[in-house]
């Protein structure tokens, strides 16, 4: 398909200039693009921020939902119609601050959803405060002597929860970006993507030029089955580390719900049986 096929028609664009939210909604549209995966099988799902804007320049399926929030969400869609292509994405405060716990917990259900996380290393549309993800002695307007606490590291957390498929990105790189997001996609159960994306409104120390000298691909020959070297690969000092860090294969969340276990029909296809039942129960306790 053409990446022009994805194109919301949304003429407003709230992102500043030069925001690496663009390389980000290139590398998407390009990626559903070289999958085929036509606008109408996608379900997007995001929380609040600048990223989980994102939505409102993809033509799809959307639901923007609360801070902190895109996960059950996206698990509700994707449990009830497992044909769609469900993509749950927002920005690292909404998801690994707000929304830790969902993230946490959402890896021991391993749903077939694809986790899109632009960490930009702070909050962006709040103007500039520090994130979860944000560096040891980084000066914002509210952390003005400086960041004092360690930062999360999404990578080693997903990987220690055995999640089923884990990777970073980064918004500079399109073509790789387009790579690990199309794998990302096509994986069976849950898979992160953590994308490095600079905002060059509100973090002056990540800069484009920061990324560049600050990442490297993990070589051709890293085992992503083998967990052990994935983890000590993902708490790496230095220098940041770009691609498939780990991946296993396990039952994704609906596959295991007992209503598909005899019946794939999606739940949303069947009938409505239990209608009057409700209806009666709600009646008698009127
Ligand atoms: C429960 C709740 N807490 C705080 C806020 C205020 N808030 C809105 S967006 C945001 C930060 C967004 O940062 P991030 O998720 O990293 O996305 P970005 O804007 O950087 O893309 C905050 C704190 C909110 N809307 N809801
Ligand atoms: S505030 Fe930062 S993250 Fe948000 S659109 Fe502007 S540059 Fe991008």
């Amino acid at each position: 398909m053409d990446p022009a096929a994805y194109d919301s028609g949304v003429a407003d664009n709230q992102w500043c200039p030069g925001c690496g939210n663009f390389g980000i909604l290139r590398a998407v549209k390009q990626a559903l693009a070289e999958l085929d995966i036509p606008p109408e099988k996608l379900a997007f799902v995001s929380g609040i921020g600048q990223a989980a804007k994102f939505p409102h320049y993809i033509k799809c399926n959307y639901f923007n939902g609360l801070h902190g929030r895109s996960i059950p969400a996206a698990l509700a869609i994707q449990a009830v119609n497992p044909e769609l292509v469900v993509i749950a994405e927002s920005g690292e405060g909404c998801n690994y601050g707000e929304g830790g716990n969902h993230f946490i917990h959402n890896i021991r259900r391993n749903p077939k959803i694809t986790h899109l996380v632009h960490d930009n290393m702070i909050y962006g549309l709040t103007k500039g405060q520090a994130s979860p993800t944000s560096l040891k002695g980084m000066v914002t307007p509210v952390q003005v002597g400086g960041v004092i606490l360690e930062p999360f590291n999404p990578i080693s957390v997903a990987i220690a929860l055995d999640a089923s498929f884990v990777a970073r990105a980064y918004a500079g790189h399109l073509q790789q970006t387009v790579e690990i997001i199309k794998q990302a996609i096509k994986h069976p159960g849950y898979a992160l993507v953590d994308i490095l994306q600079p905002c060059p409104s509100f973090n002056k120390l990540n800069t484009f030029q920061w990324y560049n000298d600050h990442v490297y691909y993990l070589e051709k020959e890293h085992d992503a089955r083998d967990v052990q070297q994935a983890f000590k690969r993902a708490c790496e000092a230095g220098k940041l580390p770009l691609g498939v860090f780990y991946k296993n294969e396990k039952p994704a969340f609906h596959e295991r719900l007992r209503v598909y276990q005899h019946d794939k029909t999606p739940l949303w296809k069947r009938a409505p049986h239990d209608l009057a039942k409700l209806k009666a129960l709600i009646e008698s306790r009127k």
